[in-house]
């Protein structure tokens, strides 16, 4: 370790293995110039991913990083959380990964609200199985596993997030740099789970979602203490003002099939288990094994 500033090539590790045009590109790319522009430091960092081809990103930061299982990523970082309240912890998960297989940990993760960045790659497909259907698949998009159209209408993930409380809840793209480094500037400085929703391109499977040549089809929602619109696309696209106090104007934003990118909803004002139990422990003295074992005799 020196003390040079660190740049992007000290976060680099191998190529990625990701088809060319992948969004998930941009993420990590985000993600590491945030992590320069902050100073991170890739020694008190950790990066921990789900399965999929997001679930990837752990292997590209040259940081700790733990390639878990579905869903898993969200119970390791809060170990981490509990017990290393010094190290900075990134989740990247995808869709599936966070919707579906992993969902049950995304709603307690987000109740514990303990302190993370919780990214959420979502090219509404599971990817790393071959164009099967997500939670996040419109309703109607033919895939290998509903060939006629996807049957079900949507989650909608920034609604699933505050309709389980999260304390912080924005959305960004993979194809906005500038909004996606300031997405995660606010989310890194907010205190609690913050989950970032990310719509991120799929060329391979899914080449016809998330048109980045126009920009008709989504609006920034913006405010003074928000995430201000992406500067190449500020004046390209509809803006609009949104108090991230306003939980219910964010709510109904959140539901909506338009795209809003932005940050949705923020509150300091949410218990965090991280904190609670760190306090609580202090408060107890350690017992031996069989104490604890003596607990349970009936
Ligand atoms: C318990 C379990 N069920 C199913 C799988 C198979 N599986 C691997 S990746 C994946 C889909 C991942 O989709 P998503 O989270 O959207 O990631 P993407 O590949 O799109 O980035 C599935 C179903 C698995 N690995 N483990
Ligand atoms: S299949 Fe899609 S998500 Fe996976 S690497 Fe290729 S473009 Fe990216
Ligand atoms: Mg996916």
């Amino acid at each position: 370790m020196t003390n040079e500033p660190i740049k992007i090539k000290d976060l680099n590790t191998e190529n990625p293995r990701w088809c060319a045009g992948c969004g998930d590109f941009g993420i990590i790319m985000g993600t590491k110039r945030f992590m320069v522009d902050e100073q991170i430091l890739p020694h008190n960092t950790v990066n921990i991913s789900g399965i999929g081809c997001s679930g990837r990103a752990s292997f590209y930061f040259n940081t700790y990083g733990v390639h878990s299982i579905h869903g898993r990523a969200i119970p390791i970082a809060m170990g981490l959380a509990l017990t290393r309240p010094e190290l900075n912890l990134f989740i990247h998960s995808g869709d599936g990964d966070a919707m579906s297989i992993g969902g049950n940990h995304l709603i307690h993760g987000i109740n514990k609200n303990f302190n993370c960045v919780f990214i959420m790659y979502d090219n509404e497909i599971y990817a790393l199985t071959k164009n099967q259907s997500s939670p996040t698949t419109p309703k109607g998009h033919p895939t290998n596993t509903q060939p006629v159209g996807t049957y079900l209408d949507p989650i909608f993930p920034i609604q699933f997030a505050l309709g389980a409380g999260v304390s912080f809840a924005a959305s960004t793209a993979d194809w906005m740099p500038n909004h996606l480094t300031n997405t995660l500037k606010a989310a890194f400085a907010h205190k609690g789970f913050s989950f970032v929703h990310v719509a991120q391109r799929c060329p391979h499977f899914y080449p016809t979602n998330y048109d980045n040549k126009t920009s008709d089809w989504f609006s920034f929602l913006t405010h003074e203490n928000g995430i201000p619109p992406d500067k190449r696309l500020a004046d390209k696209a509809e803006v609009i003002e949104h108090d991230p106090d306003n939980k219910g104007d964010g709510f109904r934003y959140a539901q909506e099939n338009r795209h809003y990118f932005r940050l949705f909803y923020q509150t300091q004002n949410k218990t965090r288990y991280d904190d609670l139990l760190r306090e609580d422990l202090k408060k107890t003295t350690p017992k031996s094994r069989l104490e604890i074992l003596d607990g349970f005799k009936i």
